[in-house]
């Protein structure tokens, strides 16, 4: 038989989100009449909007005509949704040639592993969204787990906890090749300042660090003073990449679309354009996005659309208030929901898997245990914005008993 991949083998667990349904399920099962509320994976539950569903409509309508048929697309995507999303979401700041359109942002930051070797360094925000960490270990760039501290060798990771505000003492951080960064972030719900991420910039440029800018939660960011992409800071197009998605905004975690912006300036230590890089492992590995989502894609960007976007998001981020006044009035320390559709709550003395395991089996919510993020999530749960609002609204009622 062919030999396991040993670099998978180091993965301790299974992935956190398949782990969550797991124990819901197991739940279900001795409790079949339970009625569970999820607040645990971030998955949109509201319909989409009209002019973008029909959009969606309408181009499969056109498949199924002689002259509305259509076969592969260019791998990069439809140049008009390219050039849509950077005149629409980076107001003209990068061009179309440099936005590459995907299936979302969860594949592109595997494929974008593919881009740097297995010997540089990674750097991860501790919390942070389990797909940086593993991901790396699958390819190769880690050692093995420590079994004490359960993190892995070669990994820098950088604690984010109430104690910085969210955002890692750089200075400590030693040097790292490529800086996995999400903000607004999950889980915690913070969001990096304008002058936070001058810093992160300015690291990578004194390190010659690349700097992986995860925005998929950008268009929950109200306050107009919060930075909505990386490139808003002078200098980031030589050192950073973003990935951002449809999911979130516009409920496409089924439908699929997402983007990679890489800037012309952005080049490897060899003077290489990384851009060509992905373009090669894209044209290789990906076969263009559903031309379907991509023209629901289109329809979200126009002016109807973006109207229909910031309804489904303030939809969102009115759960998300209630959530976290309710814990606040319960006397729980709770961070992000503001800007963010996550609710990143310390647990007073419990641990998180048993935060989990009392919310599920007492009030029949299924959260999302922080220390699943990372150590230092240890002693947090996330709370998901997620959800029809009656489910909220029992959700809030049954914690308000539950956590008292
Ligand atoms: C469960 C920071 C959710 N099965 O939908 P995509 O691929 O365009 O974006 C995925 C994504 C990318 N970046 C960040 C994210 O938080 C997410 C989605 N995360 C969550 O609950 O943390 C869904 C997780 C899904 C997964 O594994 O991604």
């Amino acid at each position: 038989m062919a030999k396991r991949n040993p670099n998978i083998a180091k993965l301790q667990a299974g992935y956190l989100f398949p782990e969550i349904s797991r124990r819901k399920n197991e739940f279900l099962e001795k409790n079949p009449h339970a009625k569970l509320i999820s607040l645990g994976i971030g998955d949109t539950t509201e319909p989409i909007t009209k002019h973008i569903a029909k959009a969606l409509t309408n181009a499969a309508s056109a498949l199924g005509t002689k002259n509305g048929y259509r076969g592969y697309g260019n791998e990069q995507g439809l140049l008009e949704l390219r050039e849509k999303i950077a005149e629409v979401v980076y107001n003209s700041s990068v061009s179309g040639e440099e936005v590459f359109v995907s299936d979302g942002a969860k594949p592109d930051i595997g494929r974008l592993q593919l881009l740097f070797g297995n010997d540089a360094v990674v750097a991860v925000q501790d919390p942070a969204y389990p797909v940086y960490i593993d991901s790396s270990v699958m390819y190769g760039k880690t050692g093995s787990c420590n079994k004490k501290t359960s993190q892995f060798n070669n990994i820098v990771y950088m604690p984010c906890t109430p104690k910085n505000n969210f955002f890692p003492d750089l200075r400590k951080i030693g040097k790292a090749d490529v800086i996995f960064f999400c903000s607004p972030n999950n889980p915690t719900g913070a969001v990096a300042a304008k002058g936070q991420l001058k810093e992160l910039v300015q690291y990578a440029k004194k390190n010659k660090s690349i700097i992986v800018f995860d925005a998929a939660y950008s268009e929950y960011i109200a306050d107009k003073n919060l930075p909505k992409s990386i490139y808003e800071i002078d200098g980031a197009k030589e050192v950073a990449i973003e990935v951002n998605s449809f999911s979130k905004p516009i409920g496409f975690t089924g439908v699929r679309l997402g983007w990679t912006v890489i800037p012309n300036e952005l080049r490897f230590d060899d003077g290489s354009l990384v851009r060509n890089d992905w373009n090669r492992v894209m044209t290789t590995l990906f076969n263009g996005a559903s031309n379907i989502s991509q023209a629901g894609g289109l329809a979200s960007l126009d002016n109807i659309g973006l109207k229909e976007m910031k309804q489904t998001v303030s939809y969102y981020m009115e759960n998300a208030k209630l959530i976290k006044s309710a814990l606040e009035e319960l006397g729980y320390e709770a961070y992000g929901g503001d800007n963010a559709p996550y609710i990143w709550a310390r647990m007073k003395s419990m641990k998180s898997w048993e935060a989990f395991d009392y919310l599920l089996e007492k009030a029949n919510i299924v959260t999302t245990p922080g220390v699943g993020f990372g150590q230092s999530g240890e002693g947090f749960l996330r709370f998901s914005a997620f959800g029809h609002r009656e489910d909220i609204e029992e959700a809030v009622k049954r914690l308000k008993v539950k956590l008292k």
